[in-house]
């Protein structure tokens, strides 16, 4: 039959992209400086402890290119907690010095095209839990790019029987599963939230493997005859130990 996959839906999600105003940045008194710097700090520990609660998670990391300066992946269970943080981050002394950039709303998302054998909701288990509801990996770097899949002509995914839908997904699983301990993905759910279906969250310790696994996925069906992809954004992992480092000037 074609029909829509029941998904399960974890944490809300928010990756919010900040191009620093540099001038602005340097024309600033260093106590200015100091000022922004601490707000800035303090924020990221209050995000720590959300996060040591399980209350939700973030990833922070510096932007490779012109795109945008600084990158973070926000996990909330809700998208007031989200809006919150978004504004609380907005009205803090260090986003005196930020321009939006780019942002991405989201919902964590896990398909589910496999029944268990066994009967069991997979949406009951710890492990489902632990993957609606992640704590993101502290690895070296990000890669965050929205994508759809293609509804034009012969190649639209949105008339394939599920079955069908779920083998070509299954096969595209297998290249991914190639990259374990070296990829860390994480799918978030995008209709009706933002401009594109999906958008896809990479974490790797040798960003290299980020080409690689992309370019392998091309040639799975699943991407090279439905996959439609937008703008990439790699990034850096930013320590808040090195927040004044980076921000030195
Ligand atoms: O969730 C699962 O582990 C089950 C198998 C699976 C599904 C259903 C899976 C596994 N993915 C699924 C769904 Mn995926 N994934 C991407 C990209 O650049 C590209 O060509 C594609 C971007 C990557 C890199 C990636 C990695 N996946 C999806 C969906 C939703 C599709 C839908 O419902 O129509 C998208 C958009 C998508 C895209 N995927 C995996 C990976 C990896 C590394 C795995 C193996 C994970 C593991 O088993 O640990």
């Amino acid at each position: 039959m074609v029909e829509a996959v029941e998904t399960m839906d974890g944490w809300c999600s928010l990756h919010d992209l900040r191009t620093i105003d540099w001038n602005a940045w340097k024309l600033a008194s260093e106590s200015e400086r100091e000022a922004a710097i601490s707000s800035f700090t303090k924020l990221v520990e209050k995000w720590d402890a959300v996060e040591e609660e399980k209350n939700g998670s973030h990833a922070m990391y510096t932007v490779v290119g012109q795109k945008a300066d600084l990158i973070f992946m926000f996990l909330r269970p809700t998208m007031n907690e989200l809006n919150e943080l978004e504004t609380e981050f907005n009205k803090s002394k260090f986003a005196e010095y930020l321009i939006p950039a780019h942002s991405y709303v989201s919902i964590v998302e896990l398909a589910k095209y496999r029944e268990r054998k066994d009967g069991v909701d997979p949406e009951t288990l710890k492990g489902t839990q632990a993957r609606l509801k992640p704590i993101l990996p502290k690895w070296e770097h990000i890669c965050f790019y929205p994508m759809d899949r293609r509804r034009e002509g012969n190649d639209n995914w949105y008339v394939l029987e599920k079955d069908v839908r779920a083998e070509l997904l299954y096969e595209h699983s297998k290249t991914g599963r190639k990259y374990a301990g070296k990829v860390k993905q994480f799918i978030t759910g995008s209709i009706g939230l933002d401009d594109w279906e999906w958008g896809v969250t990479l974490f790797a310790h040798d960003p290299l493997e980020f080409k690689k696994i992309v370019y392998e996925m091309r040639f799975d069906e699943v991407s090279s005859r439905y996959g439609e992809f937008g703008e990439f954004f790699i990034g850096n992992l930013l320590k808040k130990e090195d927040i004044a480092k980076f921000l030195h000037v």
